[in-house]
């Protein structure tokens, strides 16, 4: 299918028309922002669905009932992509949203509100591989090419939802003071459990011991593959292809290294060097 027929452009970011159009984006500008809304904030391929398990159990205390009756993307909607309008009725406050919005696109009563965000950035060179194999997964998506090729589209921000130094540049810079909790991929991998307890007390909630210790487990990435509720095997076949590629695929830190040659490597670092080289900006991934 030719591109023009698969995505949507918004504000010179392409969006796939799948689960996106003028209505949403409407409704997506034109939201009202509630003082205890909950968003998370992602680049694509960032850990979005991870936290979509993660928050309502942060929230409730613990309680499974949502994580197992309830598909991730009803869940915690998108609040750009068409299903919003239909689910967030059905929220129960503190409502959950997730987000793949640049920061100056957000709708307006977002920032004059008290809503917390959770952003959650990724390694982009692991964002890049997790998308890659997406894009030959999802039917909804034109194909990626080879991979060097999905690179230069990836560094040219010309993939859902633009670059991604322009994402976590946006987020960084904003005014939201303590309204906003930055928290990796990586470190979600390296200690879950640390992880969880930094956002309970973000989101200034308790939970005892073994109802934490019980969250992390479910939120492990061997058993959230299980999850049927998450782990989209509710999506028809022609629409994503598990043969081809699972959607929660390898969920490990550092699977770039089996993807880049060191000329794309240092070809990617120079560009994502100079991008980020004046904001000040630091991730741990960047020493590797
Ligand atoms: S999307 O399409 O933007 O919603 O994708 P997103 O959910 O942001 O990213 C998908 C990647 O997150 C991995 N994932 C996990 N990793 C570790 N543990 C858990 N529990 C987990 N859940 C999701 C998922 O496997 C994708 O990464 P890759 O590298 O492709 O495996």
């Amino acid at each position: 299918m030719a591109s023009e027929d698969l995505y949507l452009y918004f504000h010179g970011l392409l969006l796939p028309k799948i689960v996106h159009s003028e209505d949403s984006l409407n409704y997506f500008r034109t939201f009202r922002v509630q003082d205890d809304d909950v968003f998370v904030i992602s680049y694509p391929k960032s850990g979005t669905t991870w936290m979509q398990e993660i928050v309502p159990l942060l929230l409730n205390g613990g309680d499974f009932t949502p994580v197992e009756s309830i598909p991730n993307w009803d869940r915690v909607p998108w609040l750009e992509e068409t299903r919003a309008v239909l689910v967030m009725d059905k929220l129960r406050a503190p409502r959950t949203m997730v987000s793949h919005m640049l920061y100056h696109l957000m709708p307006s009563t977002f920032s004059s509100s008290k809503a917390k965000v959770i952003y959650i950035a990724r390694n982009p060179k692991d964002v890049l591989v997790s998308s890659f194999y997406f894009h030959q997964m999802a039917s909804f998506l034109d194909d990626p090419g080879t991979f060097e090729e999905f690179m230069d589209k990836f560094l040219a921000g010309q993939v859902l939802f633009g670059k991604w130094t322009d994402h976590v540049k946006s987020w960084r810079n904003t005014d939201l003071g303590d309204r906003i909790l930055y928290i990796t991929y990586e470190e979600l991998i390296q200690d879950l459990r640390g992880a969880l307890e930094r956002m309970l007390r973000f989101l200034g909630r308790q939970m005892s011991e073994e109802a934490l210790d019980r969250v992390t487990e479910h939120c492990l990435f061997k058993n959230m593959k299980n999850n049927n509720m998450s782990n989209y095997s509710l999506v028809p076949q022609e629409v994503m292809d598990s043969s081809k590629s699972a959607f929660l695929r390898k969920g490990i830190a550092g699977d770039w290294k089996n993807h880049f040659s060191p000329e794309l490597e240092a070809k990617f670092n120079e560009v994502i060097r100079k991008e980020m080289e004046e904001s000040g900006i630091s991730f741990p991934w960047d020493e590797e």
